[in-house]
């Protein structure tokens, strides 16, 4: 067994016993309620699950084990001379709920390595579909072509107990991890690149060989890569992709399956597909304004526009975030260290300036502030990352490393199949009318 799987089994049977505690001392006890306000809408605020991963509050936004964004920048190791902190770091953070050190992440590393070979017929499943798929289908229908590889499968046909599930599951979820950039970045290069694709440098980090995959090896993209595979990482167990992971995976569905619909969860304009309409919108914006820096009364105006045509404005709102975004000021910070003097940095700052006071005046979206998919395009356009229908990919290859923790602390914890209750609005009227 590696070291990490080791020491990470060591952990299983006092997080069980704590949990048993709780239950068997607090089980009956009330944590929330219920109203029909909820059920109707998107049963936002409703406590309904427990997922240790990371935690999101309302004014503060994500912490990942107790750390908040600014804390992990400084504290997870990073790259040598690097000033981002590693998504191995974070992963192992999420995996083990402790800081990792320089070694452990090393480790990680090496182990990510090892496992990152794809199989040749999912390449040829990628291939079989047109190339103009947008890049969400073609990584959906690549890691349900990657299933072929489930050791979660071959055990349980084979026959194992529960308390076994969470092996294969771990080993599921790691060669997931480590196969995931080298699938997008496949996709990337067929779709933008004329099939000219680049064999990985396993002595590179995670994140620094995914940006070399894809064609961009400059240190400070790698960098880049680095902070926006941890940012992206995890957003607490209720958001789309990480909800529609965790429910399929409750009925022992491999995570491979479970994780591609988690990724078609994530292809929506609502959720993880928000970050290329933000490029869109702008670039629309530029483009109906004839180019140059808009001012704040054209970006004004062009919002109106949006809005009148029944649109969202993409990248602001959240539905548990009431302040902007941390993952948001991250980046920002980013391109004020990097990239200051870029266009297209410019206009997102102005937006931010401009949009939060028309959000307002519409006197019902109850957070006017951007989320973290306003940002995220800008920084990808200024290294030449600039095909924004990929984004959301880019965003799926990060997103695996919470979601795939939480499952298997699922099937490690005896995670039962998920089956909440639901009414008819004929059983309400009849409640309430008596
Ligand atoms: N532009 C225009 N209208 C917006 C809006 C925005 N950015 N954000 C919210 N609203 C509207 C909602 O559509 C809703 O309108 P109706 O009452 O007419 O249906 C109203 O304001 C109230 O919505 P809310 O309670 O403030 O927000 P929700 O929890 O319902 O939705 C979200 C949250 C993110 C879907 C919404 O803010 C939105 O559509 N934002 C734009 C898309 C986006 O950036 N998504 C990415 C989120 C982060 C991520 O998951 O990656």
């Amino acid at each position: 067994m590696d070291r990490l799987k080791e020491k990470f089994a060591a952990k299983i049977q006092p997080a069980i016993d704590e949990r048993r505690a709780l239950l068997s001392d607090h089980g009956d006890e009330v944590v929330g309620e219920i109203k029909v306000s909820q059920l109707y809408g998107g049963m936002r605020g409703m406590l309904s699950m427990v997922c240790e991963t990371s935690k999101l509050d309302p004014e503060e936004g994500i912490r990942f084990r107790g750390y908040s964004i600014p804390e992990l920048q400084e504290k997870l190791p990073h790259y040598p001379e690097g000033a981002e902190p590693l998504p191995e770091g974070i992963f192992y953070l999420m995996l083990m709920g402790e800081l990792p050190t320089e070694d452990d992440v090393r480790r990680v590393s090496n182990n990510w390595a090892r496992r990152a070979i794809v199989p040749p017929h999912v390449f040829k499943v990628i291939d079989a579909l047109p190339e103009n798929t947008h890049p969400m289908t073609q990584f959906s229908a690549a890691i349900t072509a990657m299933r072929t590889e489930s050791e979660f499968v071959k055990a349980y046909r084979k026959g194992m107990t529960k308390q076994e599930y969470w092996e294969p599951t771990y080993e599921d979820a790691m060669n997931l991890i480590a196969r995931l950039p080298r699938v997008a970045a496949y996709i990337y290069r067929r779709t933008y690149h004329n099939n000219d694709h680049i064999e990985p440098d396993p002595k590179l980090d995670w994140s620094g060989n995914f940006a070399h995959m894809l064609g961009f090896d400059n240190d400070e993209f790698r960098e880049l890569m680095r902070l926006y595979m941890t940012i992206h990482s995890d957003h607490e167990g209720g958001n789309v992709s990480a909800h529609a992971t965790h429910l399929v995976s409750s009925a022992l569905t491999d995570p491979y399956l479970s994780f591609a619909a988690g990724m078609n969860g994530l292809a929506g304009p609502l959720h993880g597909l928000a970050n290329q309409e933000v490029v869109r919108w702008l670039l629309g914006m530029k483009d109906e304004l004839g180019g140059g820096t808009p001012s704040k009364d054209q970006i004004a105006e062009y919002c109106k526009t949006t809005l009148k045509a029944g649109k969202v404005i993409p990248g602001f709102g959240h539905a548990v975030l009431r302040k902007t975004d941390p993952r948001y000021t991250a980046q920002r910070e980013f391109a004020q260290k990097h990239m200051p003097e870029n266009d297209l940095f410019k206009i997102v700052s102005r937006v931010y300036e401009v949009v939060p006071g028309i959000l307002t005046a519409t006197g019902k979206v109850k957070n006017p502030w951007p989320n973290v998919d306003a940002h995220s395009g800008v920084l990808l356009m200024n290294y030449g990352l600039v095909e924004y229908d990929f984004y959301t990919v880019l965003f799926g290859v990060s997103r695996a490393l919470g979601v795939l923790t939480n499952i298997v602390w699922d099937r490690a914890t005896g995670g039962p199949i998920e089956r909440p209750g639901s009414t008819t609005t004929e059983l309400l009227k009849e409640r309430f009318n008596k």
